[in-house]
């Protein structure tokens, strides 16, 4: 994954908020590149993130874990399970910005503790210095700003070594640019920040990411320089798949199954 978004590519990851293996398997059967297991208000625990990364990563695709607000534990612990990125809520200082790096990286970036033989058994990879050489470059800590406060930090959260990269939660910030007033993730007022908060990232040298409650705004913030983009619940296209089966029901649509009678 931190290959593929290092080379440039944009991955469009799904967004499991539900905790069953099965579904997180079916997903990753889907076009997506990557899945998004979600603890922090999704009902993924430690054992559905166990499993969930298992078929995710035998399906092939780029496997990512939200972890809770201020849960550095389970940085590491989602890593010894096989994920390919972190994205850690509401890092709003320098100091959050440490303590998930500190997780997430081996020395001499961190103080990760050693024993990922989940993640090295799911990939194949034998051989602890081999692993040891690779991990820090090859996972991804990823930063939530979604703040007023970390968007006046982003200079200092950038600058630390060891966070990969942010993520925008949108939802969260357009609350702190309302004051409390309102939740729009599509807030207008708050696109100039966005794009902002991309052109810096990418300037650090750093991968940006987003969360785009309605896929038809991915286009613009691919534009912007988001390279990693969440489209919604995985709830969402459940929804959004029967509104399109009972219209088709109603009025005679086709709808392409792709093979999947
Ligand atoms: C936000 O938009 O605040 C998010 O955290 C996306 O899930
Ligand atoms: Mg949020």
């Amino acid at each position: 994954m931190a290959n593929l978004l290092r080379s440039g590519d944009t991955l469009l990851t799904a967004w499991s908020s539900l905790p069953s293996a099965d579904l997180v398997d079916h997903l990753a059967t889907t076009g997506f590149d990557a899945v998004t297991l979600d603890m922090q208000h999704g009902g993924h625990d430690e054992r559905s993130v166990w499993d969930g990364l298992s078929a995710i990563i035998n399906r092939q695709k780029c496997a990512v874990v939200r972890i809770p607000v201020g849960r550095n534990d389970m940085t590491s612990r989602a890593l010894d399970m096989g994920a390919d990125a972190i994205i850690a809520p509401m890092i709003n200082s320098e100091e959050d910005a440490r303590a998930f790096a500190d997780a997430a990286k081996y020395p001499p970036l961190g103080s990760r503790s050693w024993g990922a033989t989940r993640a090295q058994s799911l990939r194949g990879l034998e051989g602890g210095n081999k692993f040891l050489a690779s991990a820090n470059n090859e996972t991804l800590a990823l930063a939530m700003i979604e703040t007023r406060e970390a968007v006046t930090a982003l200079d200092d959260i950038l600058a630390v070594d060891g966070i990969d990269g942010v993520f925008v939660g949108p939802s969260d910030l357009s609350i702190g640019w309302t004051n409390g007033d309102r939740v729009d993730p599509t807030l207008d007022d708050m696109m100039k920040a966005i794009a902002m908060i991309a052109s810096k990232t990418r300037d650090a040298g750093k991968l940006a990411g987003i969360f785009s409650m309605n896929p038809s705004d991915a286009p613009r913030f691919t534009q912007m320089g988001f390279q990693l983009i969440a489209l919604g619940f995985e709830t969402s296209l459940i929804s959004a798949g029967a509104q399109r089966f009972i219209k088709a029901a109603k009025d005679g649509d086709q709808i392409d199954l792709d093979g999947g009678y």
